[in-house]
């Protein structure tokens, strides 16, 4: 059986570092179509029969820029069987931003914390079992630098992905205004879209994602359905519903860093 693992995260995470470590020599790099965007994928040098996608480095999985349409397109459409979600554990707040947003593509994912060498130097610590709690998947510490721990992540990723199994459950991000609008939008749209994936459509059909309405070929009297309850929601919370959603998962991710993060420094200065 032949498995496909995309490497996703932010720039400067660490991608190609261990896309390197892991692949070796056996890479293959080229441009994604239409675009000026790197393309390269790899072999693992452990076991050939598994694939490994570098995928561009991204913010979140807006239709904004060339490297968010070709790695959301790749997530999308080409059906990597795991993510293997790098996250740079010394920007972890900005990080996990996408993370939320993988996490709801209907795709295991498995969370590489990786600089946790910058982490240990900073004498700083991360609760990893209480991130897998709350996020629903599991987290290996590495430093793709060090090359320390890819190869742990790499075997959960691949167990995962033989499995087959869906995320455990979801994080709870979203109020309740905002998460009835979306089960509206899912009602719209589940026979259109894979059911594993209906809950990631609904999100972006919430934003008013131009580029999905059109993926999905709404006709007029969906998207004004869609809208109503946009409308409704962005009414109650006096805001529109692309900030709704941005500033709803970083309250969400700000609170459990809050919990999951102990700075050494910070006790230091406050016990004075
Ligand atoms: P990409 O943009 O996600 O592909 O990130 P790169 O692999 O190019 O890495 C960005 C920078 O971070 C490079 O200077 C790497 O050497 C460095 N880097 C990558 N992983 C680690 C790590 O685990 N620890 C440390 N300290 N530096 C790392
Ligand atoms: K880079
Ligand atoms: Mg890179």
């Amino acid at each position: 059986m032949s498995i496909t693992i995309a490497l996703t995260g932010n720039p400067n995470s660490g991608k190609t570092t261990m896309f390197n470590d892991l692949t070796g020599s056996n890479q293959y790099v080229g441009n994604w179509p239409g675009v000026t965007v790197e393309k390269k994928m790899g072999y693992f040098k452990d076991e050939k029969e598994i694939q490994i996608q570098d995928l561009p480095g991204i913010y979140s999985l807006s239709p904004y820029t060339s490297e968010e349409v070709v790695s959301r397109n790749f997530l999308l459409d080409e059906c990597p069987d795991v993510i293997l979600n790098i996250v740079d554990a010394s920007n972890i707040e900005r990080n996990l931003y996408l993370t939320t947003q993988l996490l709801e593509l209907g795709i295991p994912v498995v969370i590489a914390l990786n600089m946790i060498d910058v982490i240990r130097k900073r004498g700083d610590t991360i609760n990893i079992q209480e991130l897998e709690r709350v996020f629903g998947c599991p987290v290996f510490e590495t430093s793709a630098l060090l090359k320390e721990g890819s190869r742990e992540a790499v075997a959960k990723a691949v167990e995962l992905a033989k499995m087959q199994k869906e995320q455990k459950h979801l994080p709870s991000i979203f109020e309740g205004t905002v998460e009835h609008s979306i089960a509206h939008i899912e009602e719209i749209i589940e026979k259109l879209v894979p059911a594993d994936k209906v809950r990631w459509y609904a999100i972006k059909l919430f934003e008013r994602d131009a580029d999905i309405q059109e993926k999905l070929k709404l006709d007029a009297e969906q998207l004004a359905h869609i809208e109503e309850h946009i409308a409704n929601c962005e009414k109650d919370l006096d805001d529109d519903s692309e900030s709704i959603i941005i500033n709803q998962r970083y309250l969400f991710i700000t609170k459990q860093i809050e919990r999951l993060v102990i700075k050494k420094n910070i006790g230091e200065v406050t016990l004075s």
